[in-house]
């Protein structure tokens, strides 16, 4: 092979074509249909996050997270990288807003930063950078594309208190997203108050991976996940008063998918039940405004102090349930009191870039059976699903991505299964419309269908942007 010249290796692969072509076909059943096509209607997007994109650390009276602070702590991020500039998007947003438009999507969700809003996390507001959103929504809206904001993607201000340990934040987060929703509810219809629980809670109060760094004991995380999932009740109360009786409430949250470990009927109900309890202080609670028993017994001294009307608010009905799904998790019916076991992977389990994402695309459709199979929402979106890639940029100025391209198409082929199956998924966000400072992992991750070269901030599209576009325009993936 060595010696072939790349036509003569193309005649060879044109030739071995040919003969299969002679072969009978579908012998083996009926094959897949192909393309998938989505109904019509159905929501193409890309997400991003805040503190990731922005940049403008400092721009225009913005104060600083607990994500500024950590990141500048030494030790903390990959070589200490920080989101001072980012993708600096603060002041290239109208270019992002370009790669959107070209890709052809309908939706962007993005976040917006709490410390610019609100530089002390409460009290005095800060016009200016309240004008910031008000320019990106306007210019998405001129491109005809919908605006789906989240009001937390971890970034707390860093001025607030004691942070989650302090009840007084999840009223605070209240209050901005009331300043924010009544500014921006005449042109954003679509909410989330808060990403993924426990990236701010457990990852940064328990195991200390992720800002402020903390490792406190059980009793105390618990109290913070129970202020951060107040906080997100606290909010839908608040948008509700705020905005017209047609906005759309919901959450980004990254429940563990579990995924039967063969599709036979035990399994499936280990799924089920190891979806509930697996959960059980996120979104568990908020599905059912009470926290499981199970749950409450397994914590016992260490259970959350709740006071009167927070899990009225917690489980306040909400319009859509976000899902950010990435990797599955095994599990099998067991003979225990929980019903179910979960499963060891062996070390030769296949993963991307990241040593975390481990790949098994049938945990997006499982993400959404599970949830829906308990729960019942009235309606789901994907609001994260994507990869990092170990991305070079070639002298052509190319990115062939092609373990992108396999993941987000094995995903959407697995994803398209739900819908068919008329669970109600009403669209899809890929994580993400560029490369972007990876939290811990700094610039070393990427995860954007747009290359970033982190000196120049030019973006050049990856082979993956132009896989996306495809399947937008088609409407199907294949
Ligand atoms: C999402 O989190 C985030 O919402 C988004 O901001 C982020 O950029 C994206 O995923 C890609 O990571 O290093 O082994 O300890 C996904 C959930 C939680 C997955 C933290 C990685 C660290 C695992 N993430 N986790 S490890």
């Amino acid at each position: 092979m060595k010696n072939l010249t790349r036509r003569q290796f193309g005649k060879g692969v044109a030739a071995a074509a040919t003969a299969s072509a002679l072969l009978p076909r579908f012998a083996f059943g009926e094959p897949m249909p192909s393309p998938l096509h989505y109904p019509k209607g159905f929501l193409w997007g890309c997400a991003t996050a805040a503190y990731q994109i922005e940049g403008g650390a400092a721009a225009d009276g913005r104060g600083p997270s607990l994500w500024d602070v950590f990141s500048h702590t030494p030790g903390k991020t990959h070589n200490g990288e920080t989101g001072d500039v980012a993708d600096d998007s603060y002041h290239l947003y109208k270019e992002d807003v370009k790669l959107l438009k070209n890709l052809g999507v309908s939706t962007y969700r993005m976040s917006m930063s709490w410390s610019r809003v609100f530089p002390d996390g409460a009290g005095k507001p800060n016009p200016k950078g309240m004008d910031y959103y008000n320019r990106v929504v306007d210019e998405l809206l001129a491109n005809g594309i919908t605006p789906y904001i989240t009001l937390f993607h971890w970034d707390t201000p860093a001025a607030l208190d004691g942070g989650w340990q302090n009840r007084a934040t999840s009223k605070s987060f209240a209050d901005y997203a009331a300043y924010v929703t009544k500014r921006l509810g005449d042109r954003v219809n679509h909410w989330m108050t808060t990403n993924e629980f426990i990236c701010f809670t457990d990852l940064g109060y328990q195991i200390a991976q992720f800002a402020p760094g903390l490792k406190l004991p059980p009793a105390e995380v618990n109290q913070i996940r129970h202020h951060a999932i107040l906080a997100h009740g606290l909010a839908v109360q608040a948008i509700r008063a705020n905005t017209p009786s047609s906005t759309q409430v919901g959450l980004a949250e990254n429940a563990v998918v579990f995924v039967p470990v063969i599709e036979t009927d035990e399994h499936v109900a280990a799924a089920r039940k190891a979806t509930r309890l697996g959960n059980a202080p996120f979104l568990t609670t908020l599905m059912e405004g009470k926290y499981p028993e199970e749950h409450l017994a397994h914590e016992g001294a260490n259970a959350p102090k709740v006071e009167e009307g927070d899990l009225k608010a917690i489980g306040s009905p909400l319009d859509f349930v976000g899902l950010n799904i990435y990797t599955p998790q095994y599990v099998r019916a067991a003979d225990n009191p929980m019903g179910f076991a979960v499963e060891q992977a062996p070390s030769s389990y296949p993963h991307m870039f990241s040593p975390w994402l481990t790949l098994g695309p049938e945990c997006i459709y499982w993400g959404v059976r599970n949830v829906c199979d308990l729960w019942k929402p009235k309606a789901i979106y994907i609001t994260e699903n994507g990869t990092s890639s170990d991305d070079v940029l070639t002298s052509e100025g190319r990115v062939e991505d092609v373990d992108r391209v396999m993941y987000l198409r094995n995903h959407l082929t697995h994803l398209h299964r739900a819908v068919k199956e008329d669970y109600p998924v009403k669209g899809y966000f890929l994580w993400s419309l560029m490369d972007n400072f990876e939290w811990a992992d700094g610039y070393s991750k990427r995860f954007g269908i747009h290359y970033v070269d982190f000196k120049t901030l030019k973006r050049t599209p990856k082979l993956s942007a132009e896989w996306y576009k495809a399947t937008i325009a088609k409407n199907a993936v294949e």
